[in-house]
């Protein structure tokens, strides 16, 4: 039976990886940050809450890190632990460095001392891409982060590359474009759509207040990229991958879909600041924007080639971005009815 440490397993991605890993017979541990009350939810919803065992584990802290190294020959570790939220980074830039940025060197250090066989896995991101220059982005585009998230995310991209050409170790580095569904916490752009236009939909008329309509991003469902990640830890060698689906969608977008998969009809009208969509059915508001939202610096379009995933680990998407947002939407006007 093989041995898997995740950190970040109270997360969106931590849960559905759990989910996978159990499935194929590992034995998991979640790593979770110690809170003033366990933060099991999504491992619930899932139904795998009483099937890993679970250590506390904070990335700030290097003891805490090197004991749990040190005590555990795991086959598979898998950091997917990060102040996750782009929005907040510029508000907690320094502890977002420590965690997302340093957090991985102390890991993969307490690896390299410990346990070098271990193979690993960094969560990076999308975001590194940032200002981008080239469409579609791979492997090789360049990284012009645009948030002290995507900025410390870089550091912990570069690491595990050059622990892995320094040590040897077998790390590798996802570079993941944006992936949600309904697990996906309230305060990213897709589930505060879902949320919010599930409760109008229930009748409960209050606009979701929303920034920037016209970002683009390439979305697709983590249930499909936590395959991509165990993937890269069984292939030979370590490698960088790219998972994304090659499509776009703006914000605005994104929004229409998830309103069509809950029977609401907008109508968007003006521009910038005063723009906003009317459901045509109730009359009402649904979606207006406030610049509270907008952001210091915006990402403004991703879209990513995962050929190389394709080719080297046969990774498919199988959702895509309209199915995306009604499987999120229909959870969501669920939920708002139990
Ligand atoms: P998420 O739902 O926000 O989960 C983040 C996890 O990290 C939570 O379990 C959280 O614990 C934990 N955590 C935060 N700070 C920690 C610390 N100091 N020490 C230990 N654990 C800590 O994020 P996600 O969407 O699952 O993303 C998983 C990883 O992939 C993250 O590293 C994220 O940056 C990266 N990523 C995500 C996407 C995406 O679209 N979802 C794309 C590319 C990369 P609590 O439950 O206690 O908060
Ligand atoms: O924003 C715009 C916002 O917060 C997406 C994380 O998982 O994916 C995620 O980061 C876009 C941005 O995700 C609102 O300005 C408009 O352009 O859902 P988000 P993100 O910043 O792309 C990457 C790949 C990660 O690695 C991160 O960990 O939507 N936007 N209005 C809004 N965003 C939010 N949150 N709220 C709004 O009201």
């Amino acid at each position: 039976m093989k041995r898997a440490l995740i950190t970040g397993a109270t997360g969106q991605d931590g849960a559905y990886l759990a989910r996978l890993l159990l499935a194929k017979g590992y034995d998991v541990t979640g790593a979770i940050r110690r809170n003033s009350q366990p933060e099991m939810v999504r491992l619930e919803k899932l139904g795998i809450a009483r099937e890993l065992r679970t250590v506390d584990f904070d990335l700030s802290e290097p003891n805490n890190i090197t004991r749990l190294i040190r005590g555990n020959a795991f086959d598979e570790v898998y950091n997917l632990a990060a102040q996750s939220f782009v929005g907040s980074s510029w508000e907690q830039p320094v502890y977002v460095a420590d965690v997302n940025g340093v957090g991985v060197v102390r890991l993969l250090d307490a690896i390299r001392t410990y346990t070098p066989q271990t193979r690993f896995y960094q969560a990076s991101t999308s975001e590194m891409f940032g200002l981008v220059r080239v469409l579609p982005q791979d492997e090789q585009t360049p990284f012009h982060p645009r948030s002290p998230y995507g900025v410390a995310k870089v550091y912990g991209h570069h690491i595990t590359v050059n622990y892995r050409e320094s040590f040897g170790l077998h790390a590798s580095s996802g570079i993941l474009f944006n992936h949600e569904s309904p697990l996906r916490g309230t305060e990213f752009v897709t589930r505060k759509i879902t949320v919010g236009l599930a409760r109008f939909a229930r009748g409960d008329h209050a606009a979701v207040e929303l920034g920037n309509l016209n970002a683009k991003r390439d979305w697709g469902f983590a249930g499909d990229y936590v395959e991509g990640m165990w993937r890269m830890l069984q292939q030979e060698s370590a490698d960088d991958y790219v998972l994304a689906t090659g499509v776009t969608t703006s914000i605005r977008e994104f929004a229409g879909f998830a309103a069509e998969a809950l029977g609401l009809d907008l109508e968007w009208s003006g521009a910038d600041e005063t723009e906003q969509a009317v459901d045509r059915r109730s009359g009402k508001v649904a979606v207006r924007v406030n610049p509270a939202f907008y952001r210091p610096a915006e990402v403004d379009l991703l879209v990513g080639n995962a050929a190389k995933a394709r080719a080297r680990l046969g990774w498919e998407p199988k959702v895509d971005v309209r199915a995306l947002a009604a499987m999120m939407a229909r959870a969501d006007y669920d939920e708002c009815g139990q």
